[in-house]
């Protein structure tokens, strides 16, 4: 797709595929930095069991008993903190100019995570939307998921339903009950016949809507799914925390504009009463 075209097709479907955006050797020096950061994870459980793991989280079932092995862990949130790696592709100039594509140039970051699925342990994630989830109004966020290792139907790759971006935030957007390999929230009455799987190669990017449902599947198979995942938004939004996970004031990453300044502080606003989403965070 020529890259001109990139806002209206995302504007329409909510999502946005580019195959291509990291280079083989950057995959694999991110591959490796998973692999650090796995050590990492090991040697905080060796020190002190689970509740050592801080932003380094076990698959489920593995709380007691992480293997020999290294942990098998289901994300790493926060890992701008502790990774150069990561924080430094937060900013990837291929990445950053697909995404003021979508937004416009000046961009926040909300979030940098990894999310990793292990070969044959990894977990499914149910439908969702994460503006369910998230403190900013209007929802307006842009997530990217970047594959660092192909991502396929077997191993657990993203499912989405396109155009979901425009059904308004639901009261079912949030996870609500997850049973074993069950993909869909209770009490939902989502037309499943419009999901659809997008199995893509390693170093491309699936860009998608904060409004947008989405999910993945466990991993069945003998490899890894693991992807970097972070989360932008514009500057013009407001930041109205739901529940007592956020702080009142917030100081997020400058990622591209706002005059070259590192970071932006945003003061929370109350919310409108009576909103449905107004508890736990
Ligand atoms: O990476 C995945 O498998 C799902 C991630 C996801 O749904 C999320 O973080 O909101």
């Amino acid at each position: 797709m020529n890259p001109d075209e990139y806002r209206s097709f995302f504007e329409a479907n909510g999502y946005l595929a580019v195959k291509g955006l990291l280079s083989p050797q950057e995959v694999a020096e991110c591959q490796q930095e998973v692999a650090r950061l796995h050590g990492v994870a090991a040697e905080r459980y060796a020190a002190g069991g689970a509740e050592k793991l801080g932003d380094f989280q076990l698959e489920p079932g593995q709380k007691d008993h992480p293997g020999d092995g290294l942990p098998a862990l289901r994300k790493m949130e926060r890992t701008d903190q502790y990774s150069e790696v990561f924080k430094k592709l937060a900013a990837h100039p291929r990445l950053v100019e697909v995404v003021q594509r979508l937004i416009g140039p000046d961009l926040l970051l909300f979030r940098s995570t990894l999310m990793l699925k292990p070969a044959h342990q990894g977990s499914a994630h149910a439908l969702h939307q994460d503006s369910a989830y998230w403190p900013v109004e209007p929802p307006t966020l842009v997530t990217v998921s970047i594959m660092l290792n192909d991502a396929t139907e077997e191993n657990g790759c993203l499912r989405i339903i396109p155009g979901s971006h425009r059904w308004g935030l639901h009261e079912w957007g949030r996870i609500a009950v997850q049973k074993e390999e069950e993909m869909v929230p209770d009490e939902t009455k989502l037309d499943l016949s419009k999901q659809m799987l997008l199995p893509l190669p390693a170093g491309s990017a699936l860009f998608f809507h904060s409004l947008t449902v989405h999910g993945s599947g466990p991993n069945r198979s003998p490899n890894p799914r693991n992807t970097a995942l972070y989360a932008y938004f514009p500057a013009t939004v407001r930041y109205v925390p739901k529940g007592t996970a956020w702080t009142q004031e917030k100081a997020f990453r400058v990622i591209a504009g706002l005059g070259g300044k590192e970071t932006h502080t945003m003061v929370a606003e109350k919310q409108e009463s009576g909103s449905p989403l107004s508890t736990a965070g």
